[in-house]
């Protein structure tokens, strides 16, 4: 009896003691396994008389359940412990910043020309996309610019020499579009009316200042149906504009021009604001010019298999960059082509915020810009 008071105490105290999972198993297999103390100690049972069997029986059944349920209480408190170690090596710091760090970042060109295609995909438009190199059929014969039109002159064209072997040929030289008109041709060639499309792109002209650089991007578009009037061209590129500055009221006017593709022809201006430091636009008494427009000439018409005695048309073209520099107050379209990463960090936008009209054009979130 002595002898087994002082295993449970030394049990207990161990069990008590033990620092860690397998101290604490170490323990339990002392005492209660195969070879262990009380295991012995039960063993031991039979050779004794059949009354001290019983009574020293019953007294390690109760130190075997005492010491099997401190093995239990110490085990739980191990295991919280552990845990609880765990837990603090590997805490997580939830107000750093998203890794990896998001590093590119959108053009703000390409991020108006998404808008735009966005604007009038939504209208109805389809996107109409072709070479950079034209042949001068679509550039400028097609376009009621015949060969010696003064136009062709006015638009600082870039000739290609098609064939360095031989002497260059202006009249057979391919060029780098000046515009993306070629595109509306194409469609009249392959298309029967109703069309209805833009055409955004590249395009070349031979021109460096702040607000002209040799290439840059415009968006033309095309609308040819029967009965289509000068009022579908106005409140085609009056939702436009609205669309585009996000404005509910826009003033605009249309003044009269000329352009060789559309007659009569009109440049659109909308009213701003304007001011030393800033431009606000849709507010104030000044005028801003942002695109130029017109019924399509009949004579363009025909070069594109269309009899203008059925149908009728509107064309516009305006430039995407000159958009952004109005849009987001980019003084100088140098810096646009520039590839200054800093630049393109203040400027441009987050890949995650694209355009669309249902989830906002410029609703960027409040990441990056
Ligand atoms: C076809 C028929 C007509 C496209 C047009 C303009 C007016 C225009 C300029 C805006 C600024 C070019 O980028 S810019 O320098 N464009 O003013 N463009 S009407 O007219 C067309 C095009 C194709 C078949």
């Amino acid at each position: 009896m002595e002898n087994l008071e002082q295993l449970k105490a030394e049990a207990l105290n161990e069990i008590s003691s033990a620092a860690d999972i397998k101290q604490l198993e170490e323990t339990r297999v002392a005492v209660l396994g195969k070879k262990g103390k009380l295991t012995e100690l039960m063993k031991g049972l039979g050779a004794l008389p059949t009354e001290e069997k019983i009574a020293l029986g019953k007294q390690l059944n109760i130190v075997k359940s005492e010491v099997e349920k401190a093995l239990e209480a110490q085990k739980n408190i191990l295991e919280a412990k552990a845990l609880d170690e765990k837990l603090k090596t590997e805490t997580v710091d939830v107000t750093l910043p998203v890794r990896p760090e998001q590093q590119g970042r959108i053009h703000p060109v390409s991020k108006i020309y998404e808008e735009v295609v966005a604007i009038f995909g939504q209208m109805g438009f389809d996107v109409a996309k072709g070479p950079d190199i034209e042949d001068q059929f679509h550039n400028f014969n097609a376009l009621n610019m015949p060969a010696n039109h003064p136009a062709r002159q006015m638009q600082d064209t870039f000739y290609i020499n098609n064939n360095p072997n031989q002497p260059f040929d202006m009249d057979s030289a391919y060029v780098v579009r000046t515009h993306t008109s070629g595109m509306q041709i194409r469609t009249m060639e392959n298309q029967r009316p109703p069309i209805r499309i833009i055409a955004p792109g590249r395009t070349y002209r031979s021109d460096y200042d702040a607000t002209h650089t040799p290439m840059f991007h415009q968006v033309e578009g095309l609308v040819i149906d029967k009965n289509i009037t000068m009022a579908h061209l106005k409140g085609c590129l009056y939702d436009f504009m609205k669309a585009f500055f996000e404005l509910d009221e826009l003033p605009v006017r249309y003044r009269p021009s000329y352009f060789p593709f559309t007659e009569p022809s009109a440049e659109m201006d909308i009213g701003c604001l304007k001011t030393k430091t800033e431009l606000k636009i849709g507010a104030g008494t000044d005028w801003l010019e942002v695109l130029g427009c017109g019924m399509v000439h009949p004579n363009v018409l025909r070069a594109g298999g269309i009899n203008p005695d059925e149908y009728q048309g509107f064309a516009f073209g305006m430039g995407i960059d000159r958009l952004a520099m109005l849009k987001y107050g980019i003084p100088d379209l140098r810096t646009f082509f520039e590839s200054d990463v800093r630049w393109l960090k203040h400027y441009g936008f987050t890949p995650l915020d694209f355009s669309s009209m249902t989830g906002g054009l410029s609703d960027n979130g409040g990441l990056a810009r």
